[in-house]
């Protein structure tokens, strides 16, 4: 990207910084590997509870996904505001739990009251997982990962959404019974990099395109990052967006495709024997279909418009930290299509303190 053509504000700033992010925060998770095992060895057993609001709810549902499925550790994801309305549905007697509390500030009210609820009154285990060490939520919390971690001026979250799932992906290997596998992790950041300088082009011109509605398509992990991509979408570039497990989309909503819908698939390996034909049959309804591959050489499905591919074979552990980046850049570049400023969002503050 050549300097005279990269813009000005922030919020692009800090999406193509956040892969040194990762590094940063790898480098200090790697020095803190023995009090984090020690800490959460213990609880192995129990049902971890992921919870957080906005972008780290989603957050939790693709960092819930991840970590069962890298330690085969028990997992459930819900709103904070279901432990703080609803506690006695998430915490069931039947079993013991872990809550891990996933926020950006460490002071959202839903999340900090949602944390000493289940400390307090069900006498938990918190694990906090914030990118501000001084935080509420820190203090509320007896274990926490900590990272470095430059504060982020823009309201939506990007860089701290894929570090902190970061911090819980190398977490969940180390808790594995493969930790070694976590070295995997390594070459990610750079990895990212260079998807992203080779997209970002196509990427800002796709999404210029006279579209009025988003859709984002993924299963497992994935799906938290297609609903993640949809509110980038609504944040940013106040577009109508949704997302949804890939396959749920025919069963109803597939119903609103015309012309003017940009949807994209976010594929694994788990969910590409399907993504294929589920790209012909939107592309039959008009739809513009941009494919998200971390399978490499792979030929480009009949019905695909644009297909980004992720090389290296990262697997669908590692895949939504690659995915997220490129789909922040597609909200981020249709905002500025749209002469919206994404450093201002409307409505919206970087963090929703309630009187409750
Ligand atoms: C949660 C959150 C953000 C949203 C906006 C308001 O913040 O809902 O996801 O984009 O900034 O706050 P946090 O609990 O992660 O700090």
């Amino acid at each position: 990207m050549n300097p005279d053509s990269q813009p000005k504000n922030f919020t692009y700033q800090e999406i193509i910084r956040q892969q040194s992010g990762w590094e940063k925060a790898l480098a200090q998770l790697e020095m803190n590997r023995p009090s984090i095992l020690g800490a959460l060895a213990p609880f192995r057993d129990r049902v971890w509870v992921f919870c957080g609001c906005g972008s780290s709810y989603y957050l939790a549902q693709t960092a819930g996904a991840a970590f069962e499925m890298i330690t085969g550790i028990r997992t459930r994801v819900v709103p904070a505001s279901e432990i703080l309305m609803l506690p006695e549905l998430v915490f069931n007697p039947r079993d013991s739990y872990l809550l891990v509390s996933l926020s950006r500030s460490g002071t959202t009210t839903e999340t900090v009251r949602a944390t000493q609820k289940a400390r307090n009154e069900f006498k938990l285990p918190v694990l906090a997982v914030s990118c501000n060490p001084a935080s509420t939520l820190n203090r509320e919390s007896e274990i926490h990962l900590s990272f470095p971690f430059e504060p982020e001026r823009s309201v939506v979250m990007t860089g701290s959404f894929t570090t902190m799932l970061l911090s819980v992906i190398y977490t969940a290997y180390l808790l594995s019974s493969r930790p070694a596998d976590g070295a995997a992790l390594m070459p990610v950041p750079d990895a990212s990099r260079k998807v992203m300088q080779a997209s970002e082009a196509m990427l800002r011109e796709l999404v210029s395109g006279p579209y009025h509605d988003f859709v984002f398509l993924g299963q497992g992990a994935l799906l938290g990052i297609a609903n993640e991509a949809a509110l980038k979408m609504q944040e940013m570039a106040i577009s109508v967006s949704q997302g949804y497990h890939s396959l749920e989309y025919r069963h109803g909503p597939m119903s609103t495709v015309t012309g003017g819908t940009l949807l994209t698939i976010l594929s694994s390996s788990a969910s590409a024997p399907y993504d294929a034909q589920l790209a012909r049959d939107m592309k039959k309804l008009g739809a513009r279909v941009l494919l998200l591959t971390g399978a490499s050489g792979n030929a480009r499905p009949h019905g695909v418009d644009e297909q980004i591919e992720i090389p290296g074979d990262f697997g669908d552990m590692l895949i939504p930290l690659l995915y997220m980046p490129l789909l922040q850049m597609l909200a981020y570049y249709r905002a500025i299509s749209q002469k919206i400023d994404p450093d201002n969002p409307k409505n919206l503050s970087q963090v929703v303190e309630l009187d409750i």
